[in-house]
């Protein structure tokens, strides 16, 4: 199963990649946690991501690109994937397609999670004060809902154009929005 999980910030892409990582045994590959290791390593890459990403704004598609091909080239990818962060633009939806087919793994399905704005704000409120994440803070998180409305948005309809797009509701405890995934993905009758 080759997969991509769409949704506004805070609307559980990770939390549910985590849990179809081991029902679908495929890795999980998240932008935001590759990002996020570059910067706890404190790399030039990292180094240039931080600020970018604690003021809630989009790291340059270049790199975003040269750190998903370094990670579509370990063989674990062969089996299928759980991508989830990428794309979050037109542009980087093009440069996925022309790299899934290059390596002759096209994305099978995308899956929408669809969770009203006042549910994410609270979520990514919550998550501020467990985790103190850098971008969680109110401002950053206004700038990454704004980004997702202008940028992000719109790699919806990239999807649906391509007959791929399975929306759902993200509304839920966490177990039930799994199942519904699952569901619509044809995975809950292994
Ligand atoms: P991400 O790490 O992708 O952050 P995110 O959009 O907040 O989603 P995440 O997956 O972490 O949260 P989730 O909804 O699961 O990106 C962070 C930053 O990295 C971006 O702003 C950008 O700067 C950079 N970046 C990443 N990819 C990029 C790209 N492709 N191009 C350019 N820049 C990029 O969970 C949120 C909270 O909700 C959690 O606390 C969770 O516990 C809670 N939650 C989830 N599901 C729930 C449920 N059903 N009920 C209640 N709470 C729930």
């Amino acid at each position: 199963m080759r997969l991509v999980l769409l949704g506004a910030p805070g609307s559980g892409k990770g939390t549910q990649a985590t849990r179809l990582k081991d029902h679908l045994g495929v890795p999980h590959i998240s932008t935001g946690d590759l990002l996020r290791a570059e910067v706890a390593a404190g790399t030039a890459l990292g180094v240039q991501a931080k600020e970018v990403m604690a003021r809630g704004e989009l790291v340059s598609d270049a790199i975003l690109l040269g750190m998903l091909e370094d990670r579509f080239s370990r063989p674990d990818t062969a089996q299928g994937f759980i991508l989830d962060g990428y794309p979050r633009n037109l542009a980087q939806a093009d440069a996925l397609d022309a790299l899934l087919e290059r390596i002759g793994q096209p994305v099978d399905r995308a899956v929408q999670l669809d969770v009203p704005t006042e549910v994410l704000v609270d979520r990514l409120a919550g998550r501020a004060s467990l985790e103190g994440r850098a971008d969680d803070t109110p401002e950053a998180v206004r700038h990454r809902l704004k980004v997702y409305e202008d940028a992000t948005a719109p790699v919806v309809d990239h999807f649906e154009g391509q007959g791929k797009l399975v929306a759902l509701d993200g509304v839920g405890e966490v177990d039930e929005v799994l199942a519904r995934i699952l569901s619509a993905i044809g995975a809950d009758r292994a």
